[in-house]
């Protein structure tokens, strides 16, 4: 993930045409993925911090430690950071790099999935467990069995079954896996090759393992045909996320180094899923990285940029804005400065 050049932007001038403002502001978050659960918002963001270490393609320089949960008691309150909910140093297997998390409400209990590079310096997906959404959660000793690569989003669908999404190329080190298995040598196919799937699996009742092996989602283009990797302006990057609309399943996702938050439709939560467009056009500041969640009869993107750190890539700040749909059930998309 390469700085981005940010000396010409004027960040008075962005500010002013945001369409909306940073959640909190006295410290540095991204990723959010927000639910409502018993009524109030709680969105669970990486906690971005200057971990001193130099840019690269691999993300290195995203060095995040813990994890803090945002509560809002409605779409217009102020957001409250309910401090650490999950450190590091609590979390047996993982060594550094807690990246994008979500969470899932179940029976009375909370369970904060996360991504995190273990001693092998491979990233896998864990699970912690707490009685309260704003936690403390304590982890799991071992990662999910099976899990790899970053960016958990866990959906519950009407049902009462549990899936999770992940993957992402480049730092995700998804390009290093064919059919769940890794291989160094792996890398990504060629530009007229068929792109890089993201994951899904249903979990376990206790939502602590995957149920089934982990399977492709496919992401199709107007004709049915998989999305290339050479057409980087559609083709899934890293950043999954799921919602239900009018009985269809979104799946959307970030194109990564062409910086636009996607989605595609399908009538299945493991897809396939045709390509329907973009829900946000690119923000300050390399990642893009979001979750679709209904409040009180309206939905909103919850997303983030780089503007409060004047574009410091892995200085970021969540924000939502409001989404809309046409009646053909396609999403408007966003421009995040008008
Ligand atoms: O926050 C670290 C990484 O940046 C996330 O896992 C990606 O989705 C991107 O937002």
């Amino acid at each position: 993930m390469p700085e981005d050049s940010t000396e010409e932007i004027d960040f008075n001038e962005l500010n002013k045409k945001a369409i909306s403002q940073p959640l909190i502001t006295h410290m540095y978050t991204a990723d959010p993925s927000a639910h409502v659960f018993n009524g109030k918002i709680y969105i669970y963001p990486s906690h971005d911090i200057d971990a001193g270490i130099p840019f690269n393609d691999n993300g290195d320089h995203f060095g995040m430690e813990d994890y803090h949960v945002i509560s809002m008691d409605s779409i217009d309150s102020d957001a409250v950071d309910n401090g650490v909910a999950l450190h590091l140093k609590d979390v047996a297997w993982a060594e550094r790099q807690m990246w994008a998390p979500d969470a899932a409400h179940k029976d009375g209990k909370y369970y904060l999935f996360f991504p995190a590079k273990n001693k092998e310096g491979i990233f896998q997906i864990g699970v912690a467990v707490g009685d309260s959404p704003i936690g403390p959660f304590v982890a799991q000793p071992k990662p999910i069995s099976g899990s790899y690569s970053i960016d958990p989003a866990v959906f519950e669908d009407e049902d009462g079954s549990y899936y999770m999404y992940f993957g992402g190329i480049w730092g995700g080190q998804l390009q290093k896996f064919r059919n769940n298995i890794y291989d160094e040598n792996n890398e990504l196919p060629k530009p007229d090759e068929p792109a890089l799937l993201p994951l899904v699996a249903k979990l376990t009742d206790d939502l602590l393992e995957f149920s089934e092996d982990v399977k492709e989602v496919q992401i199709l283009d107007e004709h049915g045909n998989l999305l290339l990797e050479g057409d980087n302006e559609r083709r899934f990057f890293e950043a999954s996320w799921l919602h239900k609309y009018n009985g269809k399943y979104y799946f959307s996702y970030s194109t990564g180094d062409t910086h636009f938050i996607c989605y595609a439709i399908g009538d299945s939560p493991y897809g396939p899923f045709t390509y329907s467009g973009r829900i946000l056009n690119p923000v300050v500041g390399w990642t893009s990285h979001h979750s679709i969640c209904e409040v009180e009869g309206k939905w909103y993107l919850f997303y983030h940029d780089s503007s409060l750190s004047k574009g410091v890539t892995h200085l970021r700040s969540v924000k939502v804005a409001e989404i809309t749909y046409n009646e053909d059930g396609s999403i408007v998309t966003l421009d995040p400065y008008k």
